[in-house]
Formats: C-alpha cells, structure tokens, sequence
C-alpha cells in the first residue's frame, strides 16, 4: 500500500491492512470500554489476563525493539537486552509513537512504518487464542499464538524473570 495511502487510514485501519497483507484470518473488535491496560482489555473482551499481549516497546541500542508478554508476566529487561545483543533502555510516549506509529494502550504487534525486531513471551503459546491491540485502548483482535509469531517473524522466548519451568522435552536441570 502506498505510503500516502496509509496516512489516511484510522490506526485500527493500518493494522487491519497489516493483517490482511500478512494472510490472517481475524477480525479487529471495536469495544465501547477501555482496552488501553492487560487488566481491563481481559475484563472487557471476557478472557484472561494472561491471554492479553502486552505490546511493550523498548530501544536496543537506538534501535526499537517490541516485547510481546503475556499479561500476567513482567518482562525481565535484561533478558530482553541479552536476547536483542544491546542494552535496553525505556522508550518514552513520544518514541513509543514514533516507532510504532501508535500510542501507548493501543501498539499493535504488526503495522508499523518500518519492521521492528520483536520477541515473544513463550507462555503466551499454550493458549488457544490471545488477544492483541489494533491500534487505539479500545480496539483489540484475537489471533492465535502461532500466527503472532509468523506475521511478526518474532523471536518465540522466555522473558519474564526467571525461574522458567522445564519445558516439554527437557529434563528438570535448569537452563542457564
Ligand atoms: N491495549 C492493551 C492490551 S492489548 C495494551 O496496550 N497494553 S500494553 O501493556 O501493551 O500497553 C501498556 C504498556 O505501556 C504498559 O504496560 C507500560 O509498559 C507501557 N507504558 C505505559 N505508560 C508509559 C509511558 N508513559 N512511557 C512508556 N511506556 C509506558
């Protein structure tokens, strides 16, 4: 689509442009409240908090970076900046908006004016369907796990703090 194009398009627009683009088969759910934190946008679309993706933006070096964590984790920063090879600091509103083209509460996973290095919460694979934001604190999408991670060709990791439980396949000695 034509950059002049897409100037014109709402923010939840962009991101159903960017999920048709990228093949997905969903559909981008308008709620009349807020959508804008994990806790309310689980409350108003009637799932958990932990299926809620949280979109957080952080810079690797100078460079953005997108964290997408299941709403019950906390993302552990170092981790992210070992995973991402810099060290990561906070991205305030203004670069959260100049990155992603969205403001906070409302940063998609796709959509973006540039592709952004991104990395995804393991734990948000073990659900069936999680919930993303389209664009605005009052606009959502489901999509399944293993599609975020194709659209986005996110890095699938552990990124809360540790400990990490062992995973299938693998004994019970811990991961360094
Ligand atoms: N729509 C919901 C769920 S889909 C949502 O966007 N949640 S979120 O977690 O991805 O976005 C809110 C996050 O933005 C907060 O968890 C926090 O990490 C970040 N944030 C909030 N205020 C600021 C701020 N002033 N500067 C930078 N980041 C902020």
């Amino acid at each position: 689509m034509a950059f002049e194009m897409e100037q014109q398009l709402s923010a939840p627009e962009r991101v159903q442009a960017a999920l048709v683009a990228a093949g997905v088969d969903t559909r981008i759910e308008e709620f009349p409240s807020s959508t804008r934190t994990a806790q309310e946008a689980a409350a108003t679309v009637g799932t958990s908090v932990a299926q809620i993706v949280k979109s957080l933006v952080f810079l690797a070096g100078a460079a953005p970076v997108i964290a997408l964590v299941s709403g019950i984790n906390r993302l552990d920063t170092q981790r992210l900046g070992a995973l991402a090879g810099a060290t990561i600091g906070k991205a305030d509103a203004d670069a959260v908006r100049q990155a992603t083209g969205y403001s906070i509460g409302g940063v998609p996973p796709i959509g973006f004016p540039a592709p952004i290095s991104t990395f995804i919460d393991r734990d948000l694979l073990q659900y069936d369907v999680v919930w993303a934001a389209a664009g605005t604190p009052r606009h959502v999408f489901p999509i399944a796990p293993q599609e975020l991670v194709r659209i986005t060709g996110g890095t699938v990791a552990d990124l809360k703090p540790p400990p990490y439980p062992p995973r299938e396949g693998e004994g019970t000695t811990s991961r360094t």
